[in-house]
């Protein structure tokens, strides 16, 4: 190691899905980079961990695999959060023998615990350990209110039962937060089963993140600061450190450009390009790709489009090639979505308005199209049309060829309803850049993060 000495040992778990594993190691990063001294124990499951520690190892970042607890010769079946539950069912004795192993391998006790906000029974594991537990909020803070403000949601909602509809907009539902559509609400909230491993998961979270002692989230409090402010009257230290995106000097190294996305989008007319990606889990289902597809070809939008194999499979017969051949556009199961986002060519994001995308896309400036799936994305959606005004909400909420259509044209046209999300969008992004700058907003509270997990 260079003959540091090292003073410190903090452990850290990881909620292995999604994009979760690549932030949290992104942000472990950064503190390597800024404590040398303190030794980091990353616990994820084997597979996110191969992922993730391909390239570029770091000196005070230790790997631990945890069992992903599916079980021996188990074939998913292919419903939701199938995996996520089987984790669930083994994580927290994982993590806390995976802690006893990584003492005695480094001859050092645990003197911090650095968790994904949504293992919130590491408030229980720091308990027992006696250190702090700082938590991880990967998503937005509007969101997270909602898992907050759970159970007085849940109160509000049997008063209001029966004079209500799902769209109707409530004022003053939660502190901090203006007007919510229940039916924006992550499933598991009031709707949905709210006894699943995830609902109860996210439930729990809401419970014993005031636990904490310190909450930091992946945003920038400028862009949201009366839920801000509500936050931090509730933890003992809120902190907004992001965007990540922005910091990027310590982000893992993404994936090359494989697939030769940014010379194609170098070939392209300023600001014509619609960059589709719904993120790393889900995807919406085949007849809204086909329906995407259409108004691409339609509306003759130059394109390029990050998605799976698999789901490449429903995209319409000789799409692929026809666009390939006419040099329109580009379909590829991955791109590197940062650079994408920051190059000249893109004019819109059609996403699904996943926390990372939706803060990615404003610290380029580009405008966007949700297409929200699940979980948080509503909210998000709601967030880019209503409040923000940088972005629209497809209309009917799925992607119908005509809809599809309209929302390129409106976004990606020179009028002033695009004008004023460009313009909007321009001020946030300058915001956000700001706040990771030298006297930044969230520089200084990762310096004050620096602090908790080197006291
Ligand atoms: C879950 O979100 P996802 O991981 O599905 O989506 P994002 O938060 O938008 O993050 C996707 C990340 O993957 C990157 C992209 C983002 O950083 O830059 N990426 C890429 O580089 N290239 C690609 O071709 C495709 C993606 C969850 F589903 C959401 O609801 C939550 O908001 C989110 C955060 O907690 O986690």
């Amino acid at each position: 190691n260079g003959g540091t000495v090292r003073t410190r040992h903090v452990a850290v778990f990881a909620f292995p899905f999604a994009s979760h594993p690549t932030h949290l190691l992104n942000l472990v990063r950064r503190l390597a980079a800024a404590a040398p001294t303190v030794l980091f124990s990353f616990f994820s499951t084997e597979r996110t961990n191969r992922a993730l520690f391909t390239k570029r190892g770091c000196d005070n970042i230790l790997r631990y695999d945890v069992s992903d607890g599916i079980p021996e010769g188990y074939v998913m079946q292919g419903k939701i959060h199938e995996d996520i539950n089987y984790f669930l069912g083994v994580a927290k004795e994982e993590f806390k023998s995976g802690v006893q192993v990584a003492e005695k391998e480094v001859g050092m006790k645990m003197s911090c615990l650095v968790s994904d906000a949504f293992l919130w029974f590491s408030a229980d594991l720091a308990k027992e350990l006696n250190i702090p537990w700082v938590a991880l909020r990967t998503g937005g803070a509007r969101s997270l209110s909602t898992h907050l403000y759970t159970d007085l949601i849940r109160e509000k909602y049997s008063e209001l039962k029966g004079s209500i509809g799902p769209n109707d907009e409530i004022a003053n539902l939660i502190p901090g937060v203006e007007s919510i559509r229940l039916a924006d609400l992550p499933i598991g909230v009031i709707f949905g089963d709210l006894d699943s491993p995830f609902a109860s998961m996210m439930h729990k979270m809401g419970r014993n993140l005031t636990r904490a002692t310190t909450v930091a989230i992946n945003s920038f409090q400028e862009l949201d600061p009366d839920v801000t402010k509500n936050l931090s009257s509730l933890f003992n230290n809120f902190l907004n450190i992001g965007p990540s995106n922005l910091v990027s000097k310590h982000n893992s190294p993404s994936k090359p450009d494989e697939f030769s996305c940014i010379s194609w989008l170098d070939n392209q007319n300023p600001g014509s390009v619609a960059y589709i990606s719904f993120g790393t889990k889900f995807c919406p289902p085949p007849n809204e790709l086909v329906a995407i597809a259409e108004a691409l070809e339609s509306t003759k939008t130059p394109f390029l489009w990050s998605i799976n194999k698999d789901s490449q499979t429903h995209l319409p017969l000789g799409f692929v090639e026809r666009t390939t051949a006419n040099g329109s556009g580009k379909v590829v199961p991955w791109a590197p979505q940062v650079q994408v986002l920051d190059h000249i060519a893109t004019g819109v994001f059609v996403t699904h308005g996943g926390w990372n995308s939706v803060l990615e896309s404003i610290g380029s400036g580009v405008p966007m199209i949700c297409r929200p799936l699940i979980g948080d994305q509503p909210i998000n959606s709601w967030m880019v049309e209503r409040v923000w005004g940088i972005g629209v909400w497809i209309e009917g909420g799925k992607f119908t060829k005509h809809e599809t259509c309209c929302a390129l044209e409106q976004v990606l046209s020179v009028d002033a309803s695009s004008k004023g999300m460009k313009e909007r969008i321009g001020v946030l992004k300058d915001l956000a850049h700001k706040a990771v700058g030298p006297n930044g907003s969230s520089t200084q509270n990762f310096k004050t993060l620096v602090d908790v997990i080197t006291r």
